[in-house]
């Protein structure tokens, strides 16, 4: 009988969360998608990196462009993959980092912050020109070239205002462009708020792609990109 009551709490549980918890939903690509009687089908994405941010109200932009305020997050790929997906939801609300998850210093110092949030803006980009892990450091001077942007995804969960304003997009390797081909290379992922406000508050950033990838690594600064590549 007490097997029974345990096993009864558990399923309570896991119904309570898949109903009220905004976490996010498995992230599906569009490789190999399916239609199956009239619903996508979506197989996720083999290798996901989870990254959890946060930015102090106020802080110092990384960049300031049409008189909005942008941040970054540095990724380096060093191998090329069919597909990239990336999302972002902010507030983190009922997410916990798990081991594997990138957690930034900024994030952990200001875990008690549940309040702040943000309508979510993301762009992915490569610097122009780096192609090897010795690179990197160029990257602080390199021209960037954007992939694709998204500002508010059906796909992910609703902000505390009750709005679908966060983020998602996947984007297909195009090989025989080199403008859109995903080669190996020292990406990033900007981001700001499409709308007037300030970008505040907690975030948490995926990229996923649908093939393994060894030795991907995410970081706030180039600096620190620098250092994961090197320790590795
Ligand atoms: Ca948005």
């Amino acid at each position: 009988m007490k097997k029974m009551i345990a096993l009864l709490g558990v399923l309570a549980i896991t119904a309570t969360s898949t109903i009220t918890a905004q976490k996010l939903d498995k992230f599906g690509a569009d490789l190999g998608k399916k239609s199956v009687m009239g619903k996508e089908v979506r197989i996720p994405y083999t290798d996901l990196l989870t990254y959890y941010g946060y930015i102090k109200p106020g802080a110092k932009p990384d960049e300031e462009r049409g008189g909005k305020k942008y941040y970054y997050i540095y990724i380096w790929i060093p191998a090329a993959a069919p597909e990239v997906g990336v999302r972002m939801a902010s507030p983190v609300d009922k997410m916990t980092p798990e081991k594997t998850d990138i957690v930034s210093a900024d994030y952990t110092a200001n875990a008690a912050d549940k309040t702040n949030y943000f309508d979510t803006w993301i762009s992915l980009e490569r610097a122009e020109g780096i192609t090897s892990a010795a690179d990197l450091g160029k990257g602080k001077t390199a021209s960037w070239n954007v992939y694709d942007q998204n500002d508010d995804s059906s796909e992910m969960p609703a902000q505390p205002s009750g709005s679908k304003y966060n983020s998602l997009m996947r984007i297909t390797s195009e090989v025989s462009n080199p403008k859109k081909a995903l080669v190996a290379g020292l990406y990033r992922i900007g981001f700001t708020t499409y709308k007037t406000g300030e970008v505040q508050g907690s975030f948490v950033a995926q990229v996923g792609a649908p093939v393994k990838l060894p030795g991907v690594k995410i970081a706030q600064t180039i600096d620190e990109l620098m250092k994961l590549v090197a320790a590795q």
